[in-house]
């Protein structure tokens, strides 16, 4: 294949279903920084981040390549996309963490998958179609070899130095406006490997990382916006590198009120611990994931029910806000381990909770058991559910029924009108009142543990994560029937 590329238009399409973040815009930084990559060569790039920002089809559409990216529960949307473009006679790249494990479901729509890390294999595919070359040496490429033959190419090294890429630019994304929360990601991978997780498959278990002096540029370039989220799968995973990286935000007063992804051990260093104070640390999204150990030994977590404690006590101490993130459905977990895992994130004065449901997203172990090994425990196949708040596989000790049902009423149990009053006797005025405000401005969330949210909006707030005034189960305000799906009502 052989043609001249000017316009490249990328696309982050955005869930079919309303999910804990809905209205909380935190790019993934994949089209951004591939984005930004290819403006510097010269390329007329456009950057669609669907929950920024509708898509404008003409402009989509008038592109030579369209380069979308897929979670699993973006799949559907990201592939109907697809099929509009190569319909349209543009070329459709895509790339992400589902098309990655599912190269041969992605190529029924794209005519090339990026699988994995995406900056080199991207380029040089780029290079490949300007210069007419043959796509054979592009590691991390799957494409139509001559015959038609699905051709998966070896896999590359992952980046060593992040450094050698530029800082992403928010700029290039339609309708972004600054001021608001700003993602910056310092490392990836992780040394763990939790079953339900999917990162160590995609970003590998080495730590990775951008040098101090490139993230405190990012910081710098991104001042005056209000809250950074640091996107990296466990912030803290080198606790003396991120004490290094806390110091010198301290130094340059490059101290944006931010949270990360931790796990609980970060409480075990106290100066660590001191210094996320000291550099206005707002939040932790913290992968407790369940009070139940025989489940903790199941997902391979490496945590005790005494580590959880410790680590609630001690960010608590340091005036940290947790949102403490639970899954919730495995084989070990019945309808008793949800209602005594709400009590416990009550009696622990837990900040903000999800209870995400097990989901098994290609790429993590429990692919292997749950879906591809043991087809008889999934019940739905169709991609838009694998967001975590719908169960799609059949647990061991309760119903899928049961388990939708109890997660849901988990949520409730935690956000009911007892949490609010509680939080107010204890004068967290902040919590009691701002629970929705705060869902626009300084929002809790994790990618990491299968499980993401928003500070879910307190029943004292006025409006449904969708805008609409809330539902009354939830909020005692006028319910808008169409908001009020399984997966509203489990953030709420
Ligand atoms: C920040 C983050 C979020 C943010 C923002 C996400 C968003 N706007 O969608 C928030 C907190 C809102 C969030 C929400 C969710 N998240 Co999240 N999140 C992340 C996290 C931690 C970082 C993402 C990031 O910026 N990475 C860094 C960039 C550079 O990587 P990248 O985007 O993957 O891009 C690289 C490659 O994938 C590739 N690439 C990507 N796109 C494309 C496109 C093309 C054409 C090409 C060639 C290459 C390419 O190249 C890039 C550079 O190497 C990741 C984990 C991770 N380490 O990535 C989880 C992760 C993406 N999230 C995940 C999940 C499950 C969710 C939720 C469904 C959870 C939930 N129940 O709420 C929701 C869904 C939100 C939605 N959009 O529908 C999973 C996805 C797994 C899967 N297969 O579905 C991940 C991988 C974590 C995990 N446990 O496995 N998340
Ligand atoms: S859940 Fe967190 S600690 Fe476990 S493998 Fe995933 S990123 Fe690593």
């Amino acid at each position: 294949m052989k043609r001249a590329l000017k316009k490249l238009v990328f696309v982050e399409p955005k869930s079919t279903h309303l999910h804990v973040y809905s209205r909380v815009c935190i790019p993934r930084l994949g089209s951004v920084l591939l984005g930004t990559i290819m403006r510097a060569k010269g390329y007329d790039v456009r950057v669609y981040i669907e929950d920024i920002h509708d898509l404008d089809m003409g402009e989509v559409l008038s592109a030579d390549l369209v380069a979308i990216s897929a979670i699993t529960s973006t799949a559907p949307q990201s592939y109907r996309l697809a099929d509009r473009v190569r319909e349209a006679g543009a070329i459709a790249v895509m790339g992400g963490t589902h098309t990655s494990f599912l190269p041969e479901e992605g190529m029924q729509h794209a005519d090339f998958i990026v699988r994995g890390e995406g900056e080199f294999a991207f380029q040089e595919l780029v290079d490949a179609i300007q210069r007419g070359d043959g796509f054979d040496r592009i590691q991390n490429l799957t494409y139509h070899a001559a015959g038609g033959a699905l051709a998966h190419n070896a896999e590359r090294p992952k980046i060593p130095n992040l450094d050698v890429n530029p800082i992403p630019d928010y700029h290039l994304i339609e309708g972004w406006k600054p001021g608001g929360v700003i993602s910056v990601a310092t490392s990836r991978g992780c040394p763990f490997s939790c079953t339900f997780c999917s990162v160590p498959g995609m970003y590998g278990h080495a730590f990775r990382t951008h040098s101090i002096e490139r993230v405190l540029q990012e910081l710098q370039s991104h001042k005056g916006n209000m809250y950074t989220f640091f996107a990296d799968d466990i912030f803290t995973a080198n606790k003396k590198r991120c004490k290094e990286l806390l110091r010198g935000m301290i130094a340059r007063d490059l101290t944006p009120m931010w949270g990360a992804q931790v796990r609980t051990e970060t409480v075990d260093d106290p100066e660590l611990l001191q210094m996320m104070r000291d550099s206005n640390c707002f939040n932790v999204y913290v992968g407790f994931e369940s009070i139940n150990p025989r489940t903790l030994k199941l997902f391979q977590k490496k945590q005790d029910l005494a580590k959880i404690e410790r680590s609630i006590e001690r960010f608590h101490a340091h005036k940290i806000r947790i949102h403490g993130m639970f899954v919730v459905g495995s084989d070990e977990d019945d309808l008793e381990t949800l209602d005594a895992t709400a009590a416990f994130a009550r009696k622990h004065d837990i900040d903000s909770i999800q209870f995400m449901i097990l989901t098994p997203i290609p790429g993590s172990p429990d692919w292997d058991t749950l879906y591809a090994k043991g087809d008889k425990y999934v019940i739905n196949k169709n991609w838009t559910f694998y967001d975590g708040h719908h169960c799609v596989h059949q647990p061991r000790r309760m119903s899928p029924y049961e388990l939708q049902l109890g997660a849901i009423k988990a949520m409730e149990k935690f956000y009911s009108w007892g949490g609010i009053l509680g939080k107010l006797a204890k004068r967290d005025i902040h919590y009691a009142t701002n629970g929705g405000r705060m869902r626009r401005t300084a929002p809790t969330s994790t990618g990491s543990a299968a499980s993401s949210t928003a500070r879910p909006a307190s029943r004292a707030s006025s409006a449904a994560p969708c805008g609409r005034s809330a539902c009354r189960r939830c909020c005692s305000r006028r319910r808008s029937a169409s908001c009020c799906s399984a997966s509203w009502a489990s953030s709420a």
